[in-house]
C-alpha cells in the first residue's frame, strides 16, 4: 500500500504497512484501484460525449442513453471519490462492489459511442507524447489495471513510468472497450509532479464530500460537476508545473461553487442556522448518536424516531446541526454527545445506546461496542450494520431504532462531565447570523472595540501539537473575536472568552462543509471596508486532517487569501518545492509556537 493523503500519515511521510487510520493494505490497493476506475470512467464519458458531438445528426436514442448512463456516473464519481476519503470506508467487499459497478457504467457509456468515431488517441497522445503512436508495431499493455501495486514505495522519484509498453492503436476507430483506455499509475513521476497530481486528486476528494450532501438533497451544480469528469482526466494527463499549479487554482475557484451550493441545499432545506444553546448531558430513555456530517440523514432518523421515545443526540461534526430551525424544531433533538471524532474509542466504551456513522469520521470500533455501531451512505466497516438507501433515496432505520429501544439507554438523566458534558455550547453563527448583525461588527471594528478577528479552525486529530490550538485560543486579546469551524473546535469551545457588546468572543460557524460561511463573512467584511480581504484585521489559523481541508485551503488561495497559518504539520504529499511556491506567492506559514505566531500577527514582535 501506499497512502499519504491525511496529515495523521506515518512519520509524516507514507503509510506503507498499515494506516494509522487503521486502514489495511488490501482496502488501500482496492481504493487506488476504485481511484484509477474513477478516471477511466470519466475518461470514457468525456470520449463518448465527444463522439456523440462529432456526429452531423445526432441519433436521439443514443443521446439519451448517453445522458441517463451520465446521471449515474454523475453519483458514481462523486460517492466513489468521496469512499476513498480518510476515514469513511474499511470494508473491502463494499468498495469491490463498487468498482464492479463502475466498471459496469463505463461499459454502458462506451456503448453509446457512435461506431465510427472513436477519440482514444486524444488520451494517448496527451499522455505519450514521446511515443510513436501511430506505428502498428508499438507494443503497450494497460489491460493490467492494478498499476498501484502493493509493492509500490514511498520512494516515487525514481520509479519508472514505464510508458512505452502500452499498446494503443490511435487510428482504430469504434473501440468499446473502457480496458482500452489508458489510466496513468498514480503514485509514479518525478516527486514534485506526484507531489502536484496528489494534490489535485485529493481536492477533489473533499469537493467531492460537498457534491454528495448537495446531491443527497437535491442540489447539483453543472459546472461543479463537469470538473470531476475534467479533474479526473487532467489528473490522468501529463502537465507541467505551471500547468499544474493553473489547474489546482481552477479547481480551487470550482471547489468555492461547490461549497455555495451546499450551503444552499442546507439552508434552503433546513432553514438558516440561528445560534443555538445545546445541552452536553443525556436525559434518561433510550437515544441514539449520530456522527458525520449529512444532515439529511440526521433528517430522516429524526422523522423516524419521532413519536418511539427515542432521543438523538449529535456528535463531533453533527453539533451544528441544531443551528437549523427545522432540525432544531424536533423536540427529541436532544443535544450533543462528546468530542471530536479521534476520542469516539473511550467516548463510545459504555454508552447504553447505538452510534450511527453518516460520514466520516470513522475509527476502527473496539470490540466492547463494535456490535452498537451502524454505517450509512459512503461509510463501511466489515462486520458493522450497514443501512442502505433505496435508488429514490429511503432509508429504513428500524435496526438502530430498536436496537436503542432495547438498550434502553441511562434510568436517571446523565452527566457527562468528564467528556464535555455538563455545560452548555452554542451553535449556529453561520454566515446568515453573523451578516445579520454586519452594523454592529463593523461598528465595534471602527471604533476599535473589536482590533482583531481569527479564524481558529478545522480539522481535529491525535497528534500532540494540537494543542497548539487550545493555547492560540487561550492567548488571543479580549479585544478581538475568534470565529470558529470544523470538528477542530472542540480544542476550546467550552472555553468561556466573554463578550464584546454583546457579541459572544467565540462564534461557532458550523461543519468544515460550512467553511463557505467564513470566506461570506470575510468577503462581506472586505466589501464594507473597501479593501483587499488581506488588509482587513483577519488572520486564519488552521489545522488540517484530511482531503476535505486540502480543498478549502485549495479555495482560500485561489481567492487570494494570503498569510494563512496551518499546521500541525505540513501536508507529508507537498514537496519543498510546492510548499515553497505557497510561502513566495501566498506567504502560508506554518505554525510555530502560540505565543510566537500571536506576536507576529498581532505585530508584536
Ligand atoms: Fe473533522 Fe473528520 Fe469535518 Fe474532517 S470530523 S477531521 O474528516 O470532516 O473536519
Ligand atoms: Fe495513512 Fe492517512 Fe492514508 Fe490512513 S488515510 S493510510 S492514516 S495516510
Amino acid at each position: 500500500m501506499f497512502c499519504f493523503q491525511c496529515q495523521q500519515t506515518a512519520g509524516n511521510k507514507a503509510c506503507v504497512n498499515t494506516g494509522v487510520c487503521g486502514k489495511q493494505p488490501s482496502t488501500s490497493n482496492l481504493q487506488d484501484e476504485l481511484i484509477c476506475e474513477l478516471i477511466r470512467l470519466a475518461e470514457a464519458a468525456e470520449l463518448t460525449k465527444k463522439s456523440i458531438q462529432q456526429k452531423k445528426e445526432t441519433d436521439p436514442k443514443l443521446l439519451s442513453r448517453y445522458l441517463n448512463n451520465r446521471k449515474s456516473a454523475d453519483r458514481l464519481l462523486i460517492d466513489g471519490l468521496f469512499t476513498t476519503l480518510t476515514n469513511v470506508n474499511f470494508d473491502d467487499k463494499s468498495i469491490k462492489d463498487y468498482i464492479n459497478e463502475v466498471q459496469k457504467n463505463q461499459k454502458d457509456i462506451m456503448r453509446c459511442m457512435p461506431t465510427d468515431i472513436c477519440h482514444i488517441s486524444d488520451i494517448a497522445y496527451k499522455n505519450f507524447p514521446t511515443t510513436d503512436m501511430n506505428s502498428p508495431t508499438a507494443n503497450m499493455n494497460f489491460s493490467d489495471t492494478n498499476m498501484n501495486s502493493p509493492t509500490t514505495n514511498s520512494n516515487f522519484s525514481d520509479t519508472d513510468k514505464n510508458l512505452s509498453t502500452a499498446n494503443i492503436n490511435p487510428l482504430t476507430c469504434g473501440l468499446k472497450d473502457p480496458h482500452d483506455i489508458p489510466v496513468i499509475s498514480l503514485w509514479d513521476g518525478t516527486d514534485d509532479i506526484v507531489s502536484l497530481r496528489s494534490t489535485l486528486l485529493f481536492g477533489l476528494k473533499g469537493m467531492a464530500a460537498y457534491a454528495h450532501h448537495a446531491m443527497n438533497l437535491g442540489y447539483q451544480n453543472d459546472n461543479v460537476t463537469t470538473w470531476f469528469y475534467k479533474g479526473l482526466c487532467e489528473v490522468n494527463r501529463e502537465h507541467s508545473v505551471e500547468e499544474w499549479i493553473e489547474l489546482i487554482m481552477e479547481f480551487g475557484k470550482v471547489n468555492y461553487q461547490c461549497m455555495e451550493l451546499l450551503d444552499k441545499a442546507n439552508t434552503e432545506s433546513f432553514g438558516t442556522p440561528t445560534p443555538t444553546k445545546v445541552h452536553t448531558d443525556i436525559r434518561k430513555g433510550p437515544f441514539i448518536v449520530v456522527s458525520g456530517h449529512d444532515l439529511r440523514d440526521l433528517d430522516l432518523l429524526l422523522k423516524q424516531t419521532e413519536g418511539t421515545g427515542v432521543n438523538v443526540y449529535t456528535h463531533c461534526e453533527m453539533l451544528p446541526a441544531h443551528g437549523y430551525p427545522k432540525l432544531a424544531a424536533y423536540k427529541h433533538l436532544a443535544g450533543n454527545f462528546g468530542t471530536a471524532w479521534q476520542s469516539q474509542q473511550t467516548e463510545f466504551d459504555n454508552i447504553p445506546a447505538p452510534v450511527l456513522f453518516t460520514t466520516n469520521c470513522l475509527m476502527p470500533p473496539r470490540p466492547s461496542y463494535e456490535d452498537r455501531i451502524y454505517t450509512t451512505s459512503v461509510v463501511g466497516y466489515e462486520g458493522m450494520v450497514h443501512i442502505e438507501g433505496t435508488k429514490d433515496g429511503k432509508k429504513d432505520f428500524t435496526p438502530i431504532i430498536k436496537h436503542a429501544l432495547k438498550l434502553g439507554g441511562y434510568e436517571h438523566d446523565h452527566s457527562m462531565s468528564g467528556i464535555n458534558g455538563g455545560h452548555i455550547l452554542t451553535t449556529g453563527f453561520a454566515h446568515g447570523a453573523v451578516l445579520s448583525h454586519a452594523d454592529k461588527l463593523t461598528t465595534a471594528i471602527k471604533n476599535g472595540d473589536i482590533k482583531h478577528i481569527f479564524l481558529v479552525g478545522g480539522c481535529d486529530g491525535a497528534h500532540p501539537g494540537r494543542n497548539y490550538y487550545t493555547e492560540f485560543v487561550k492567548q488571543t486579546p479580549m479585544d478581538s473575536l475568534v470565529l470558529t469551524l470544523a470538528c477542530g473546535k472542540y480544542r476550546f469551545n467550552d472555553l468561556d472568552l466573554g463578550e464584546i457588546d454583546g457579541i459572544p468572543r467565540i462564534l461557532d460557524m458550523g461543519q468544515c462543509n460550512d467553511s463557505y460561511s467564513a470566506i461570506k463573512v470575510a468577503l462581506a467584511l472586505a466589501e464594507v471596508f473597501n479593501c483587499d480581504i488581506n488588509k482587513l484585521p483577519l488572520t486564519l489559523v488552521l489545522s488540517w486532517y484530511e482531503q476535505k481541508a486540502v480543498c478549502i485551503l485549495l479555495t482560500l488561495l485561489a481567492l487570494g487569501v494570503k498569510n494563512i497559518y496551518l499546521g500541525p504539520t505540513l501536508p507529508a504529499f507537498m514537496t519543498e518545492t510546492v510548499v515553497r511556491f505557497l510561502v513566495d506567492t501566498y506567504n502560508l506559514q506554518p505554525i510555530t509556537a502560540p505565543e510566537q505566531d500571536m506576536d507576529a500577527i498581532l505585530g508584536r514582535s
